[in-house]
């Protein structure tokens, strides 16, 4: 394995693909094919050229290149971690085992299921964020949408060298398919139910990037961690990507909220609508939607699957050898509260092992904490009184033990009327939707913004705000 990139291949990549002819061609057979797909699926918007990141290492440092690329024209590539030398398996029943370069037969099926879900999402993004382009506050945003973009096409490539490298005709077979199935078909939708709900404004482009590509920083930390090292890798390299997205989301619901707040100010009232801004409580119901469609996201709360990728060495804890513990959760009991009918909770004790997923969904929530944390410092520096809050855990859940209960942000588990009277002030309403997206005009003027949002502090790789990031001819 080398781990220089290089360009001068159809397909860049670091996993020296021109020694297996075999491989080389048949990924040279779905490249056509993704083009395909990027051209009928991806950005709506075209463009002169946009200032985007090209992997050009993946060593520790300048791993980036900067330039204006045609977007159709970026170089997506292959690109794993370096190896590590002598790296051992670190959990489950094989823990202290030399890792796998192959795929063992008895997980084949498991393994081959875990890269298509991840893989899977990547696409569906790009496609849930096809029309944004058009609306874009500004050359900057829209430059991160593009960038954004172009690296989950490569994150899908990343899924698609393992099937094609390592699962055979299934794993081909299973490659195409991530290109049929489309995010909100009604037909062939994407796996995961938040990769099927639409991304139709900027407000829900941040939150998704703050709150989904999160779970997508904790799947992939999970992942880091599999014995099966072409897996841990691919995912480690991923993860570099990953930290512009969220990047992205954070600082865009700072931005969102320090104009709210600024315009609340100026007018001294919460009703910012009519001056251009997004009120506050609109804020707070994109955050209930987009927080828990992806609490959705990390799969019931006891879970023997996740207790046999564990046991397998599949997929590990977030920061597994960090853990104090014996690595095998034999021991440990996880307390967890569960709804009622009668619209009590009841605590009782799970096995860690079966927990598996709950002790990933605890870690994201603390890491989501932060993000609130933070846009509450902007309203108080502002010397506003109003605080956004997570809401329940329990709340708008479709997948997992709170499915099928009504459940408050604050936790009480109500009936039917209630939900349907209270739910208005929880969740964006039409109108709500209706209006933020009114909202969204495109300003691609160098140095100028959007009504609704407050420029960035800084510009991207040390060019200012007023950069052309964005070529239109
Ligand atoms: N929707 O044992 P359970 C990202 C199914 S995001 C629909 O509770 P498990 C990104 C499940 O398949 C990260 N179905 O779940 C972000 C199972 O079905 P079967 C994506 C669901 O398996 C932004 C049954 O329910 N990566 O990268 O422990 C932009 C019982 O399941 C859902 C991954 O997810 C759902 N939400 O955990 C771009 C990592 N949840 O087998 C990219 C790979 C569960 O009974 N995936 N089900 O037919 C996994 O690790 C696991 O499959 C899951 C589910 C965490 C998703």
């Amino acid at each position: 394995m080398t781990t220089s990139i290089n360009y001068e291949d159809k397909i860049p990549n670091n996993v020296d693909l021109s020694s297996d002819r075999r491989l080389q061609r048949a990924l040279e057979g779905w490249q056509p094919k993704f083009m395909n797909w990027w051209g009928e699926m991806g950005p709506a918007l075209e463009t002169h050229g946009v200032y985007l990141r090209t992997a050009v290492s993946v060593g520790r440092d300048g791993w980036a290149h900067f330039d204006h690329v045609n977007v159709p024209d970026y170089r997506w590539g292959i690109f794993l971690a370096e190896p590590k030398p002598d790296r051992r398996i670190a959990f489950g029943e094989h823990k202290g085992q030399p890792v796998w370069q192959q795929v063992p037969g008895e997980y084949r099926a498991d393994l081959q299921r875990l890269i298509v879900i991840q893989g899977d999402t990547e696409p569906a993004s790009v496609e849930q964020q096809k029309l944004l382009g058009l609306t874009a506050p500004s050359l900057y945003d829209l430059r991160n949408l593009f960038q954004v973009n172009v690296e989950e096409g490569r994150h899908l490539w990343a899924m698609v060298y393992l099937l094609h490298a390592y699962f055979g005709r299934e794993g081909r077979e299973e490659a195409e398919a991530l290109l049929v199935r489309n995010s909100g078909s009604p037909d062939s939708p994407r796996i995961l139910g938040a990769f099927n709900e639409e991304t139709a404004d900027w407000l829900a482009f941040y939150m998704f990037t703050y709150f989904t590509d999160r779970d997508g920083k904790y799947q992939l930390g999970t992942l880091k961690e599999s014995a099966f090292d072409p897996l841990s890798r691919t995912c480690e390299f991923m993860l570099k990507e990953e930290a512009h997205h969220m990047f992205v989301g954070t600082t865009g619901v700072d931005r969102v909220v320090a104009r709210s707040a600024q315009l609340i100010r100026e007018h001294d009232t919460l009703d910012i609508g009519k001056h251009g801004g997004i009120p506050l409580d609109i804020i707070q119901k994109y955050i209930n939607f987009h927080y828990t469609v992806s609490l959705d996201l990390f799969g019931s709360e006891t879970s023997t699957n996740a207790a046999n990728y564990f046991t397998a060495g599949l997929k590990g804890r977030w920061m597994e050898e960090r853990r104090k513990d014996d690595h095998q959760l034999t021991e440990h009991g996880v307390p967890l509260d569960r709804p009622n009918a009668d619209g009590t909770w009841t605590t009782e004790e799970l096995s860690a092992l079966l927990a598996l997923n709950l002790d990933l969904r605890g870690e994201y929530i603390s890491d989501c904490q932060s993000g609130i944390k933070r846009w509450n410092k902007i309203l108080a520096d502002a010397d506003l009184e109003y605080r956004f809050a997570l809401p329940h855990v329990g709340f708008n859940r479709n997948v997992g033990m709170h499915a099928g209960f009504h459940i408050t942000p604050d936790g009480s588990i109500v009936d039917e009327a209630t939900w349907q009277k209270g739910s208005k002030n929880w969740l964006p309403t039409n109108e709500d939707l209706a209006f933020v997206r009114s909202l969204m005009h495109p300003v691609y003027e160098r140095g100028k913004i959007a009504s609704w949002v407050a420029p960035p502090t800084n510009g991207i790789n040390g060019k200012p705000f007023d950069y052309e990031y964005v070529y239109f001819h």
